[in-house]
């Protein structure tokens, strides 16, 4: 096993990593920028090591820092998390070439699959069902006249080095197509410097439905079953959960087996996720693989019981998959919702400042993923997520009921977060049938607008909020003087003044 692991990432994916790595008994390095000095993962770790200042590039992203600082400090692997260098192949590669161990699959297939053509190409090969469409990018809208023609409207146009919707655009009829490619091309050269684009049959009202595989370094693959994430906001998603309700037994096992062969086809060798769009019929169709453990992952851990992380470590190691795929079940049903620092009313842009008071919902079948605690500064820097509320239920009407009730009893004052937005959309009639598809949120969602909460109401639920806190902390000591931890001070800048 290792001797030290370095957590190349920050927020509740690095504590996550570093509760994993705590309970296999392996000592950690968490890294951070100047902007992360009193992050919890800095805290959480054995050691911290500062990489540089607040800008990834200078930080999360610095490849060549990190690697010093693995050394120095004797670290033998390094995860890096999800995001940042996560699926960056030169990165797995100059790793690779350091002697240090990637947690993740080898650089090869992250650089294949890092390309969506060559990913799909592949996968024809293999047989794994793709979307209709061109097998390679082109420049004229001749050529994209006739393979629209081939595949019927509408078509969509993508961006070859693509992934979050950048460069994509719905094409309905041949005289649209000319304008649409240079759109195309121009957002794809500036979003990742390659203006290759090519198209696609569009698949109207589909599904995400995802599937955690796991290869080992020994040539055994397995996969984990599937995540549904059609609620998606500008392809960021906010909601996932398994079971699907759109997947049957014999649907499941034919994306299943496929899910395998794609991780197969690229020699994969650690966790990934093979992403699907499923159409109204039921037909499935490979769309991409991200090659890292997925903000997701914990939805997969709840049904399946496997702790995808530490398998992550075991496999990275060199020991065989833990996971055979015929001991594998779902059992029950679990929801994962994203915990975002950000403003409705702002058009849904980070909310920042001081995270004055947090308190999570905790009980039966209740996990919550976090990076955050009452008092920290939450930066403009990174991405702002600040935690993942995970429920479980014997179904999915259960694991809903547990979901409303605990956002309910989740508290974080000094920082807008996407709570209200969250309860609203797990209310909606669309989402409680399971008529989830990936355009859920543009057309049920648009017009949401945050409650108006009373400030009175406000305050009361404050004052509730600090008294119990102050109940669990202060109970009275025998004999010795107590010191009241004083709510004024905890709240900052929401004095409650009686008769105020
Ligand atoms: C599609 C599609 C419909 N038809 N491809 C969006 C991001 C990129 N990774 C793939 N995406 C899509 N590709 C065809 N041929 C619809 C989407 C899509 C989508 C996919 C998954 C989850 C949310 C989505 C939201 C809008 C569009």
């Amino acid at each position: 096993m290792f001797n030290k692991i370095l957590v190349a990432n920050r927020g509740e994916i690095a504590c996550r990593i570093l509760q994993a790595a705590s309970e296999m008994n392996i000592p950690t390095l968490a890294v951070y920028s100047e902007a992360d000095e009193k992050a919890l993962h800095v805290l959480k770790a054995d050691e911290a090591a500062l990489l540089g200042p607040a800008p990834a590039l200078e930080s999360y992203l610095n490849i060549d820092r990190i690697i010093e600082v693995a050394k120095e400090h004797g670290c033998d692997a390094i995860h890096p998390g999800y995001g940042f260098l996560a699926e960056n192949h030169n990165f797995a590669k100059r790793c690779e070439d350091e002697g240090i161990t990637f947690i993740g699959s080898n650089a090869e297939s992250i650089r294949a699959m890092g390309n969506k053509v060559e990913a799909r190409q592949m996968m024809v090969n293999s047989g794994v069902p793709v979307i209709p469409g061109m097998e390679a990018p082109a420049a004229d809208a001749a050529k994209f006249k006739e393979h629209a023609e081939a595949v019927g409207y509408p078509v969509l146009l993508k961006a070859a080095a693509g992934g979050g919707g950048k460069g994509m655009r719905v094409v309905h009829d041949p005289d649209s197509i000319e304008d649409a490619l240079n759109g195309a091309m121009r957002e794809a050269k500036s979003a990742f410097g390659d203006d290759s684009v090519y198209l696609e049959k569009y698949i109207e009202e589909p599904r995400h439905i995802e599937f955690q595989v796991f290869g080992d370094k020994h040539g055994n693959y397995a996969h984990l079953f599937e995540r549904e994430c059609s609620i998606q906001r500008r392809h960021q998603k906010i909601i996932e959960e398994t079971p699907s309700v759109a997947v049957d037994d014999g649907l499941r096992k034919k994306m299943g087996e496929a899910a395998v062969m794609v991780a197969r086809a690229c020699n994969y060798t650690n966790a990934g996720t093979v992403e699907f769009l499923l159409d109204k019929n039921k037909n499935f169709y490979f769309l991409e693989m991200n090659t890292r453990i997925q903000v997701e992952h914990p939805i997969t851990e709840m049904v399946v019981g496997v702790d995808l992380v530490k398998e992550q470590i075991r496999v990275a190691s060199g020991k065989k998959l833990s996971i055979r795929q015929d001991q594998l079940r779902q059992h029950g049903h679990a929801i994962e919702c994203r915990i975002y620092a950000e403003d409705a009313l702002n058009n849904f842009l980070p909310s920042s400042g001081k995270l004055l008071f947090y308190r999570e919902p905790s009980g039966p079948f209740i996990r919550v993923d976090t990076g955050v605690y009452s008092g920290v500064d939450v930066s403009v820097y990174y991405d702002p997520i600040l935690s993942k509320l995970i429920v479980w239920g014997e179904n999915r009407a259960d694991a809903l009921e547990r979901m409303k009730k605990a956002l309910d009893n989740y508290i974080l004052l000094g920082v807008t977060t996407s709570i209200p937005y969250l309860k609203a959309i797990l209310e909606h009639e669309k989402f409680i049938s399971g008529e989830t598809y990936t355009d859920f949120i543009p057309t049920y969602m648009a017009e949401w607008k945050p409650p108006q909460v009373a400030e009175d109401s406000l305050k009361a639920a404050l004052i509730s909020v600090v008294l119990n806190e102050m109940n669990q902390k202060a109970a009275p000591v025998e004999g010795g003087e107590q010191e009241m931890p004083s709510p004024w001070k905890t709240i900052g800048k929401w004095e409650i003044g009686m008769g105020g």
